[in-house]
């Protein structure tokens, strides 16, 4: 496999409709963008809601290593174009969605403009974000905090039964539905 580029880290989530069929469709959207290899996906994880509504239901969240030879800008539009194809719609602030993709990091970028906040600004407080990471790239370093995610999980502190490992099979990327 070409794995050009750079190393990229983008987390998935869904917490409407079938999840786990939206999750899934993630994983298999972003192996079919042109330009972007996978190296590793994580377990996938069900996870008590942060933030929003006090209604919303339990996310499921995973975490994907790609390489890309995309620059941020146009892989954030890929990631829109997928959300989009779930028939996400943004509604509420950290409310429910069928499918929200996150990029988390795109080589030692820093980018603070509002339309492509780079590292995402909250990964580093977010157990359902750092759980799945640490699965994918322990020792990537943060390139603005200086820490690798190992590290910044474990800065976090844990509640128990904010979140369940349910499979680490669960993507049926295109290489294996052929295998
Ligand atoms: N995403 C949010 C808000 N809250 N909570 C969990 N557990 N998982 C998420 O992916 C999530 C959330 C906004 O993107
Ligand atoms: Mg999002
Ligand atoms: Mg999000």
């Amino acid at each position: 496999m070409n794995r050009r580029g750079t190393t990229c880290l983008i987390a998935l989530g869904s917490n409407l409709g079938d999840r786990l069929a939206n999750v899934r469709a993630g994983a298999r959207g972003l192996a079919e963008i042109d330009g972007v290899d996978i190296v590793e996906v994580s377990k996938l994880y069900e996870t008590a809601p942060v933030g929003g509504p006090d209604d919303q239901g339990a996310y499921y969240n995973a975490a994907v290593r790609a390489r890309t030879t995309l620059g941020a800008a146009e892989l954030l539009a890929e990631l829109h174009r997928i959300e989009a194809s779930r028939e996400r719609e943004r509604v509420v602030r950290w409310g429910p969605r069928t499918l929200d993709l996150d990029l988390l990091l795109h080589g030692d970028l820093v980018s603070d403009d509002p339309a492509l906040q780079v590292p995402h600004p909250r990964q580093h407080e977010r157990r359902f974000v750092l759980v799945p990471v640490c699965d994918v790239a322990p020792e990537l370093v943060h390139p603005h905090l200086g820490l690798t995610m190992a590290e910044l999980l474990a800065a976090v502190p844990a509640e128990s039964g904010d979140l369940w490992a349910i499979d680490d099979d669960w993507h049926a990327t295109p290489d294996r539905a052929d295998a």
